[in-house]
């Protein structure tokens, strides 16, 4: 099963200063659990280079990576799954492509199923995800909890009270994402996530892993 404690989501622009790689590998030293490559603007072709030189970064941690948006794409980096937004790919559809990908025997014989992850805003979203058949979705994602730069186009913030009642809702695991840095963390604590995702308080600082490390702490 996933370990969504520490979910890093990537952003191309963030992490120009250490590069991608080592982002990732400072990250993942510093306690995330799980990554996901983000990168609306690039090429499908791009994105396929970054997927596998973020596998690299992550080979041999146990780290799962998944991928934002690109269900299609799971396959030829050899991630781990997938993360669709409310007005990406349908999950029932996006779950039909990774477990093709399984069956077709490209992604290996004993490999596991792919996870694929959901975005949710609202409570209407939550409860549409729970009413999806068994097996669909294995987390959802909930946010935005704050205003976030990182996304241009995000929704309402829900804050802290509006996350609790989104995790309250959900019998699937969840994590929180938008705005998050060490003191909404800890804000956080006690939510009823499973874990928190962020984009700009790993990637977007001097030193990654610390930065990790210190999300990590204060939220367990
Ligand atoms: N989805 C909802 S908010 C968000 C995404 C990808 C961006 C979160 O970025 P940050 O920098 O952690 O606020
Ligand atoms: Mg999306």
């Amino acid at each position: 099963m996933l370990d969504l404690t520490l979910y890093l989501v990537t952003d191309s622009g963030m992490t120009q200063r250490h590069g991608l790689d080592a982002t990732v590998r400072g990250a993942v030293a510093g306690g995330a659990s799980v990554v996901q490559l983000r990168d609306p603007d690039a090429s499908d072709d791009e994105f396929v280079a970054l997927g596998r030189l973020v596998l690299g970064a992550l080979r041999s941690s146990g780290v799962p990576l998944l991928l934002n948006d690109r269900v299609h794409l799971v396959e030829a980096v050899g991630a781990q799954g997938a993360h669709v937004g409310q007005s990406d790919l349908d999950p029932v559809e996006a779950r039909k492509i990774l477990d093709r990908g399984v069956q077709g025997g490209a992604i290996g014989d004993d490999a596991p199923r792919p996870y694929l992850g959901l975005s949710c805003t609202n409570l209407e979203q939550v409860e549409a995800a729970e009413r999806l058949p068994a097996g669909t979705v294995d987390y959802l994602g909930l946010g935005p909890g704050w205003a976030t730069r990182t996304k241009a186009d995000h929704k309402e913030p829900l804050g802290v009270e509006g996350i609790t009642r989104l995790a309250g809702a959900a019998t699937l695991p969840t994590v929180a994402i938008g705005g998050i840095d060490v003191e909404r963390a800890g804000l956080l604590r006690g939510c009823g996530t499973d874990g928190i995702a962020v984009v700009s308080a790993i990637c977007a600082t001097e030193d990654p892993e610390s930065a990790a490390r210190s999300l990590r702490e204060v939220w367990t």
